[in-house]
């Protein structure tokens, strides 16, 4: 067979192994990976760079409209613009149901913009903010068949914030129908609280955003979250995590073998509350749920990605202006709780995270930062969610890579990055290594600092939930019809 492409001379990166090979590519898939393989129809020389997976993105608002109304200010054309030139090939991001709403109106909407404007593959976890019997019953089934196999709540948002009981409920349907459950858990009632009383007393600047978060509402809400978890054997996916006591509690509950996955983002890793305490308004800027943390909290997070405690990275892209389309929406000086929540960050996730672990190689990955970069980007996120054929360079796999230039030092800035949102909270901090071509089913989508392909060239990827999301089988006694006096609950 005649190869279309052949990817010359480069050191191929995969979760498990670096090695220096060729790689062959056919039919926008990988067909061969070696040492001197013939000439193809077309020849990149990768000779000095890094070859590796092209990066999946799990975590992303696009396109997305908030609960108070506001569109954040990406398309999926600028979003996807942006992901690939950070280096990705795969961007899961949301329709977003909110109260009232239809959610296979919501997914069909979604799904418009979507095939208009996305330029790398895709799919959508479905919010869900209105849990009544018709889209817990009927609606979710029907999806989840249809390939959108995961499910995202949130704990907190008053006009999102799903409870005890109608969690219990989708866990039961996730459950039933094979979807991964994703969750923003975070305590509502502290949160709530903690911001009326910071505001009464005239605290109002964006630095006691982090303040209104206090740390214990992250345990709380796993711990709530994981026993409902457990009573219906439910695997379940907790969204970025901040601080060490939440890793404990991940920690604690996968030692006791329950299915529970985790991620975390860059902006836990490398800020801190103190990026929230800038003069004026700026401070803005660096506001997301739930906020940067604490060194020791960066450290313990850290760990737990070498650990294997939380398995991913994504970006939470959440592009929100700072002007009065976005972080101003509510004025000139608005408090804190009026401003959005959100960071942009589909472009800078795979360069920060290259240049902490295989730049600098942070030593809690001893020696094996490349591997655990192309684990934490692109392989584990794939596995996870289920996305077959992507997330690794392997025969038969779909030709999705990047060349990365591991010398090739950047300086971030807003006017280098593709999205909308007109700033970027890593301003200024310095990169080595940078992926400089992209490759999306084989097309070269990125090349010369331009980007190639068309809005609308991205595929949607209709997904089962997997192993991921396929329940344990253990019971717990008040679910086990052998010990619960014969009642069938699941
Ligand atoms: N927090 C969220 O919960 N969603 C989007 C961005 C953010 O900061
Ligand atoms: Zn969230
Ligand atoms: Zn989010």
């Amino acid at each position: 067979m005649g190869y279309d492409l052949v990817i010359r001379g480069g050191t191929v990166g995969t979760a498990t192994g670096v090695f220096k090979a060729d790689v062959a590519i056919a039919d926008g898939k990988i067909a061969a990976i070696g040492v001197d393989l013939p000439a193809g129809e077309r020849e990149v020389s990768a000779h000095g760079k890094y070859v590796l997976p092209g990066g999946i993105d799990t975590h992303s608002h696009v396109e997305q409209v908030s609960a108070g109304g506001l569109l954040n200010a990406d398309t999926f054309e600028s979003a996807t613009t942006s992901a690939a030139f950070g280096g990705n090939t795969t961007l899961i991001s949301f329709a977003a149901q909110h109260r009232g709403l239809d959610l296979r109106k919501v997914v069909s909407d979604y799904s418009v913009l979507a095939e208009r404007g996305a330029l790398i593959d895709y799919a959508f976890h479905l919010i869900v903010a209105n849990p009544d019997r018709k889209t817990i019953e009927t609606d979710l089934p029907a999806l989840i068949s249809e390939g959108h196999a995961s499910i995202k709540i949130f704990m907190t948002y008053d006009l999102m914030k799903i409870d005890d009981e109608p969690l219990l409920d989708l866990l039961l349907t996730a459950r039933r129908n094979r979807a991964l459950v994703c969750v923003h858990a975070e305590n509502h009632g502290m949160i709530s609280w903690m911001g009326k009383k910071l505001v009464e007393k005239g605290y109002v600047h964006p630095k006691y955003h982090s303040i209104s978060h206090p740390r214990g509402s992250e345990p709380e809400a796993f711990n709530r979250l994981i026993a409902a978890a457990e009573l219906l054997d439910q695997p379940i996916m907790i969204f970025h995590v901040a601080t060490a006591e939440g890793v404990k509690v991940i920690r604690d509950a996968r030692d006791r073998g329950l299915k529970v996955f985790a991620e975390t983002c860059p902006q836990y890793l490398f800020m801190t509350k103190e990026d929230l305490d800038k003069p004026g308004m700026e401070g803005a800027k660096w506001m997301c749920s739930p906020p940067p943390r604490e060194a020791s909290d960066q450290q313990s997070l850290w760990q737990a990605l070498a650990l294997g405690d939380i398995q991913a990275i994504s970006s939470d892209h959440a592009p929100y202006r700072f002007d009065e389309s976005g972080k101003l929406s509510a004025g000139p000086s608005p408090n804190f709780k009026q401003i959005a929540n959100g960071l942009p960050g589909l472009e800078t996730r795979l360069p920060l995270m290259f240049d902490a672990l295989v730049s600098k190689g942070r030593p809690e990955f001893a020696g094996r930062g490349l591997e655990a970069f192309v684990q934490l980007t692109a392989t584990a996120p794939a596995a996870i969610y289920n996305l077959p054929g992507k997330g690794a360079i392997l025969p038969g796999y779909d030709a999705d890579m990047a060349i990365w230039d591991p010398e090739k030092t950047v300086t971030i800035t807003h006017e280098a990055m593709h999205d909308r949102t007109g700033f970027t909270p890593f301003e200024g901090f310095v990169v080595k290594g940078w992926p400089e071509r992209v490759f999306r089913r084989g097309d070269e989508i990125i090349a010369d600092g331009a980007c190639k392909a068309s809005p609308g060239s991205g595929r949607w990827l209709a997904r089962t939930g997997g192993i991921a999301a396929e329940p344990r089988g253990v019971l717990v006694a008040e679910m086990d019809p052998e010990r619960n006096f014969g009642a069938t609950l699941l």
